[in-house]
């Protein structure tokens, strides 16, 4: 089983500017964490995730640093820093660090430094370029709207970016900045870091060539994805990390966009010695429609099982599994993927049942623990994102779309969705701040809060809890074989997991209706219902004895076959 660590916790991503603001400024900070230990504690909580906490101007929200060995100024000191990692520690939790070594703030002082003359030093720790016939180099946009070139006066040369033009790309092929990164990563495993989430990490080798992408229907620039990932050199500087710098202890974690279960093992591979897992993307934008404003009918079959089974049905020695729905990059969980509306409470159960009970690490986001919401009555004014109002230029200022259809748009797909304040209690800003918050607070919190939850025996909290016991309890919850019983039905997803003798059987209707299914493969001898999301089921294993089972709206069941 090779047992880790970080295989059989439990881990939480907090985005630390909306989780608890101990000082009032509006934004959430690192003693507000603190504060918050014993609840993520209680909920059986191990490990701890932050979204990046270094120095920042924070024109990407802290995905732009200026200085890496030092703490925002908004979050609190590195004393701070000290005192929180010591509080984990004493709860027996682990800390996992965001690094983001693909691209710097343009106000890094390489980035300063290097500007002010050819010689220097850090000037080559970045991408420029010339252009061509007093043009950018070529056709790439960013990610986040515009193009991916910014022109610098005081150079005289173009550098690139593929997010905003204050998160100027490191160039990696310079040995000197692959060693002073390194020596970064020292110091904060010197403080005692137990892991690292890497930051766009595929991108970090680009295509010197700067070849122009197609230009597809509908777009402003060249599609240009496939000349800046998953380049062969990016697993050269890897491999250089995991042996130069990190140890056997620390999990080290890429996020890979473009990357899913049938190539992971490219970085994950236990023969590559990269990385331990990736972050994928394969969910995020599942239910989207054609136009970021339109929405599509849900296939379980080849949106949720094709990706969730076959993460399941990987080799050991491909790596392990991530198991998430959502980030801070994407939108609510239950927003999504469930039923916000007419089944909040039963489809927010039903989809923790899924990563709950799949080999891997469960990463629970900030918020999903109590169903939080998308916030579908955002103004563009409500916006803080530099993505949504870069492409604001890009596609409703050129015509391209109508103003109603791009807010429509960022209701249905904006990265703001997941980034409204912890909605902690009914009062005003969700008891998240007693200041102004630096983005409005979802007004559901006033139904949708933790001391709500905590009170409710049948809440969406409560039923995280019980299901991280249950997985804590039950070592075939992580490690178990996985085997998937009625593939192709379109609504039921079940499966059983199974360790030396110990078996699970878990099913759930993944939406609202109420399908049946008949499967030889359920037929059980004995079994007891250990958890389900609906009140008073009766146990209806008699059905079950004859492999036919009827689900009601959302319902999941975890099963202990004896
Ligand atoms: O996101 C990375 C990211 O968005 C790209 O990897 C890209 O979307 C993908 O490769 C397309 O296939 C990370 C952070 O999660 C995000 O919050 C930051 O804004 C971004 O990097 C820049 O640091």
């Amino acid at each position: 089983m090779n047992r880790r660590w970080w295989k059989e916790g439990i881990a939480y991503q907090i985005y630390v500017r909306s989780f608890k603001d101990s000082d009032g400024d509006g934004i959430g900070d690192i003693k507000g964490i603190v504060e918050k230990l014993d609840y993520l504690k209680d909920l059986g909580v191990d490990i701890i995730y932050l979204n990046p906490i270094n120095k920042s101007p924070n024109d990407d929200n802290g995905y732009d640093i200026s200085d890496f060995e030092d703490i925002m100024d908004e979050f609190g000191t590195l004393e701070d820093f000290d005192y929180m990692l010591k509080e984990i520690q004493k709860r027996d939790m682990k800390f996992v660090m965001d690094l983001v070594i693909n691209h710097t703030s343009d106000e890094h002082p390489w980035f300063v430094e290097g500007r002010k003359s050819a010689e220097n030093k850090y000037r080559d720790y970045y991408i420029w370029n010339k252009g061509k016939d007093g043009q950018v180099p070529n056709n790439w946009g960013s990610f986040f709207g515009g193009s991916a070139w910014e022109y610098d006066e005081e150079v005289g040369e173009y550098y690139l970016h593929l997010f905003s033009k204050k998160q100027p790309d490191l160039n990696w092929k310079n040995e000197n900045l692959r060693k002073d990164i390194k020596d970064m990563i020292q110091f904060w495993i010197d403080k005692g870091v137990n892991g690292f989430r890497m930051d766009a990490i595929n991108h970090l080798g680009k295509d010197a060539n700067f070849p122009d992408g197609e230009v597809g229907e509908g777009q402003v620039y060249g599609d240009f994805i496939k000349y800046v990932q998953n380049l062969p050199e990016v697993h050269d500087y890897l491999k250089e990390l995991k042996r130069d710098v990190f140890e056997d202890e620390h999990v080290v974690i890429g996020e890979t966009g473009g990357i899913g279960y049938h190539n992971a093992y490219l970085y994950t591979g236990v023969d590559k010695k990269e990385l331990d897992f990736t972050f994928h993307f394969d969910m995020h934008s599942v239910g989207r429609g054609k136009e970021a404003w339109e929405t599509t009918k849900i296939d379980l079959i080849n949106d949720i099982k094709k990706n969730m089974s076959g993460w399941q049905m990987r080799e050991d020695n491909e790596g392990w599994c991530p198991l998430f729905y959502s980030n801070h990059d994407t939108t609510r969980t239950v927003s999504r993927l469930g039923d916000d509306k007419d089944y909040h409470v039963e489809s927010a159960k039903m989809l923790a049942t899924l990563p709950l009970t799949q080999k891997g690490t469960p990463f629970i986001y900030y918020g999903d623990e109590i169903g939080m919401t998308n916030d579908r009555t955002f103004k563009l004014e409500d916006y803080r994102d530099i993505s949504a109002f870069n492409r604001h230029k890009d596609f409703v200022q050129s015509g391209l779309v109508t103003e109603e259809n791009y807010l429509k748009g960022l209701h249905n797909t904006s990265r703001d969705n997941s980034r409204t304040p912890m909605q902690w209690d009914d009062s005003k800003n969700a008891g998240f701040t007693t200041g102004k918050a630096w983005i409005k607070a979802n007004e559901n919190h006033k139904e949708i809060n933790v001391e709500k939850q905590l009170q409710d025996e049948n809440s969406i909290l409560n039923y995280y809890k019980k299901i991280i016991k249950l997985r804590k309890e039950n070592l075939s919850l992580v490690y178990g074989d996985f085997k998937e019983i009625g593939r192709d039905h379109e609504e039921i997803y079940s499966y059983t997991r199974e360790l030396d003798g110990e078996k699970f059987l878990i099913m759930v209707n993944f939406f609202g209706g109420e399908p049946k299914i008949e499967d030889k493969e359920l037929v059980t001898n004995d079994c007891e219902l250990v958890l389900w999301n609906y009140e008073k089921r009766e146990n209806d294993f008699s059905l079950l004895k004859e492999g036919k089972v009827e689900l009601r709206p959302y319902e999941a069941r975890v099963y202990k076959v004896k």
